[in-house]
């Protein structure tokens, strides 16, 4: 007899067992992908480090319009921190350490932390 090989014939729905009636059959799992853990890089007020610096790092390093940096500049300067963006967690790290080497090389006090996003 020949069956179609895209119609497995098997009516009581009993595993098939190649190996023999002995043999283990392991139920099929269903696999779910989870979205990534997201971190947000979160920018930090200080006395010290010019407005100007962080229009141009959020420019530089957030991909913001002059704009919207200079809107996050101020918001962070008025309440104390603000964010930035929301990445992946490699990214977000990135992100935290080329803004605290561009800050160090220009000798501003700037700190910059990634936090997981709830
Ligand atoms: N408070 C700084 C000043 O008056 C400006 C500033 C804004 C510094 C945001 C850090 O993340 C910061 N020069």
């Amino acid at each position: 007899m020949i069956f179609m090989a895209t119609t497995p014939r098997n009516p009581e729905s009993k595993p098939i067992t190649p190996g023999g009636s002995d043999a283990v059959v392991l139920e099929r799992k269903t696999q779910r992908v989870q979205p990534p853990k997201m971190y947000q890089v979160v920018l930090l007020n200080d006395d010290y480090t010019p407005m100007e610096f962080v229009v141009l790092v959020l420019q530089e390093y957030f991909n913001k319009d002059r704009e919207s940096a200079t809107q996050i500049m101020l918001k962070i300067h008025l309440e104390g921190r603000g964010v930035c963006g929301v990445f992946t967690r490699d990214i977000a790290t990135t992100k935290v350490e080329l803004v605290l080497q561009a800050a160090r090389h220009h000798g501003h006090p700037l700190q910059c932390v990634a936090e997981p996003v709830e």
